[in-house]
């Protein structure tokens, strides 16, 4: 069998430069050497309320941007998880696998949960289940994600070998693809926090759609550290966390970024930044629009197509082995 890559994004806010850097350009760069799968996880955007339109809109929006940032839907499968509903069948499984008290140990389930008090749903409880199923129908061998899903994956893997140990061979394991640099890209307006789709506050994350001065005034008003000097230095996260953004933007080391910072202030990086942030941006959202709604539509359709007859085999022998049977 192919080697194969699974991925996906929620749906919900605007993606942003962090999802970009963390996710969707290794995407991009591994689709070409494995079978790549990759969903916009509309299940999963329930999991906190949802404006149903809205909902609707930003589907069909990250799609346009999986497209944009250079996923190949000749060479890769983009399909909606909503359209394949073997998803929400294996997580029902799943959910009949995994414990309670390993959902309540999930650090994103925690944080999230205290931002919803005591409208908790159960669903971002049983949340990693429906998780561990996109992964685990398409048998993948690697899911590159940004370093806050880690716990997620690992907990995948868990519920892979549990399910294999006690129903037989059924699920491949999955491994986490996490890249060194970009894993974690920090919120600009605290470099504590990671940038974050559902952050309420604008300032801290540049998204995919933003205009060109939106850009330039959102990193203008990024917090710095205190010093002069433009460097890596894991004591000064604001600046590391810029410098990180540029690095990845521009392809260049961090030596030859030092030295063409030498001497040179915050204010420096901060324009430079902004500039290969709008030039990055430019062509990738002109790459958005050009994509027409027709285009779009027949992609998803073709992707949600070639994903379900994968999805339906690995659900056929999982329902054989645990004894699922109707008449
Ligand atoms: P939220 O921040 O609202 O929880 P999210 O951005 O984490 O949303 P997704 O849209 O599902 O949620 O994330 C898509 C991908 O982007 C995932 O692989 C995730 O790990 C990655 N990612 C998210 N935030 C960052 C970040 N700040 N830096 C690097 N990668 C990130
Ligand atoms: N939970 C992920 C999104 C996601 C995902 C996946 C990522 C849902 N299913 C399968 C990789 C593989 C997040 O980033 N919030």
């Amino acid at each position: 069998m192919p080697k194969r890559i699974f991925s996906g994004a929620q749906p919900t806010g605007n993606l942003h430069i962090g999802n970009y850097l963390g996710a969707l350009r290794n995407w991009v760069a591994l689709q070409h050497e494995y079978e790549s799968f990759f969903c916009v996880v509309n299940l999963h955007a329930i999991t906190v309320p949802q404006d149903p339109s809205a909902l609707a809109a930003k589907t069909r929006e990250v799609a346009r941007i999986y497209l944009a940032a250079g996923i190949d839907p000749k060479v890769s499968t983009v399909f909606v998880q909503s359209d394949v509903s073997e998803h929400a069948e294996l997580a029902w499984i799943l959910n009949c696998v995994v414990r309670v008290s390993e959902l309540e140990r999930m650090t994103q389930y925690k944080d999230k949960a205290k931002k919803q008090r005591e409208n908790v749903l159960a669903g971002l409880l049983t949340y990693p289940a429906l998780m561990a199923a996109d992964i685990l129908l398409y048998q993948t061998d690697l899911v590159p994600v940004g370093h806050d899903q880690k716990q997620h994956l690992e907990l995948t893997r868990d519920l892979a070998s549990r399910f294999n140990r006690d129903f037989g061979e059924t699920f491949r394991m999955p491994e986490a693809f996490i890249p060194k640099v970009g894993a974690k890209i920090q919120a600009l307006d605290d470099p504590a926090k990671k940038m974050s789709k559902s952050d309420e506050n604008v300032h801290g994350s540049i998204t995919l759609v933003d205009d060109a001065d939106t850009v330039r005034r959102k990193v203008k008003r990024a917090v710095t550290d205190s010093g002069t000097e433009v460097r890596f230095d894991a004591s000064r996260p604001a600046i590391t966390n810029l410098l990180t953004i540029y690095q990845l933007l521009t392809g260049k080391t961090s030596v030859e970024i030092e030295e063409h910072f030498a001497g040179k202030g915050y204010a420096q990086l901060k324009s430079e930044l902004a500039e290969v942030t709008v030039e990055f941006l430019r062509p990738f959202q002109a790459r958005m629009n050009a994509i027409g709604d027709e285009e779009l539509r027949s992609t998803l359709a073709e992707g949600a197509e070639k994903a379900r007859s994968i999805a339906r085999e690995t659900m056929r022998a999982v329902k054989e082995r645990m004894g699922i049977v109707g008449a």
